[in-house]
């Protein structure tokens, strides 16, 4: 058979729903979502592999002005990730007026001479169609889109649509990824993320935005010797994760009263582990200041931001 792959950049202003949309389209949760603005950090490559083609997708942080030397470097993940894909989709809402981002991604799409495809999401929350109209039609008039697709990623609609208007886009050569993959994310990587959601969702907008996880150590006891005083518990993973603040007052609220809050974190994250490994998962975490450290290109690096 001869194979194919189509590289392509979901990109959009922060919140619109591109994290969602890999997700829905990939099968699989293997970018974390949340209601908050900039969610994403960091590049994630999601794989779904159909006959012939394979599409390797690249979510990307949503693109906002940079105000920490960290969102400087989400930026540069959009910035990079549209300069070497075959196709971009601009994920936008299906209301509302077009922003200074999305204006700036049309610029970088002429200017790379990047094919492009629009998705409208959220098209569930849509009460008047003549919104959306409204929309294609300014979109139509900024940028020469292939396509324009009305999606829902929350609720699947539309999807095939979208990926069947990029598969022209799609070059014929080997499949970079097994044809059974879903995401080049490493588990700890995963495991982290999984944390920093949990976070996101129980936690008030600056203490989320200001935490980076750790994973110090993944273990999974099957791979142990076995032993006389552990025959059985064997089918668990041991995880230990450092929740890093970047104020010590944050820390407080981290942990929550009686250490309420980190009970609750730790226990939302637990579960979806062990449904996303498939496996029990004994989960321990601690929280540690890290002074500014979202300014500060050392501590970055040591967080895995290069
Ligand atoms: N109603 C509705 N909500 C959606 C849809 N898609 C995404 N959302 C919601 O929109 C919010 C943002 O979704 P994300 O997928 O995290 O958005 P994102 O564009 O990846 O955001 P950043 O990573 O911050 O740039 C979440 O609360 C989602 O549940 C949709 O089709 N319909
Ligand atoms: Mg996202």
């Amino acid at each position: 058979m001869q194979t194919k792959s189509a590289f392509v950049a979901i990109v959009g202003r922060p919140n619109v729903g591109k994290s969602s949309l890999l997700n829905t389209l990939v099968g699989e949760k293997v970018a974390i979502v949340s209601n908050k603005p900039q969610t994403t950090r960091t590049r994630i490559t999601g794989v779904l592999t159909k006959g012939e083609i394979q599409y390797v997708l690249l979510d990307t942080p949503g693109l906002h002005k940079p105000k920490t030397v960290l969102s400087e470097y989400m930026v540069k993940q959009v910035n990079e990730s549209v300069s070497e894909v075959d196709a971009a989709v601009l994920v936008t809402e299906a209301t509302g007026e077009i922003t200074n981002a999305e204006r700036q991604l049309m610029e970088t799409f002429a200017a790379l001479k990047l094919p492009a495809i629009l998705a409208m999401n959220k098209i569930d929350l849509l009460d008047e169609k003549e919104k959306l109209l409204g929309k294609i039609a300014a979109f139509s008039q900024a940028f020469p889109f292939s396509a324009v697709v009305p999606i829902s990623a929350l609720k699947g609609d539309g999807v095939e649509e979208l990926l069947r208007e990029i598969s022209p886009f799609a070059k014929e050569g080997p499949h970079f990824f097994p044809d059974d993959a879903m995401t080049d994310q490493p588990e700890r990587v995963i495991a982290a993320e999984i944390i920093r959601e949990k976070m996101l969702r129980n936690l008030r907008e600056e203490v989320p935005h200001g935490a980076a996880v750790v994973i110090e150590k993944m273990h999974d006891r099957a791979e142990d010797e076995p032993s006389p005083d552990s025959p059985a518990n064997r089918d668990i993973v041991d995880i230990e994760a450092t929740i890093y603040c970047e104020k010590e007052s944050h820390k407080g609220i981290v942990i929550g009263k009686k250490g309420a809050m980190l009970k609750k974190i730790a226990s939302e994250a637990r579960m979806e582990m062990e449904e996303f490994f498939g496996i029990h998962v004994n989960l321990q975490c601690w929280v540690k200041v890290r002074e500014d450290w979202r300014n500060r290109q050392s501590q970055l690096r040591n967080f895995g931001f290069e």
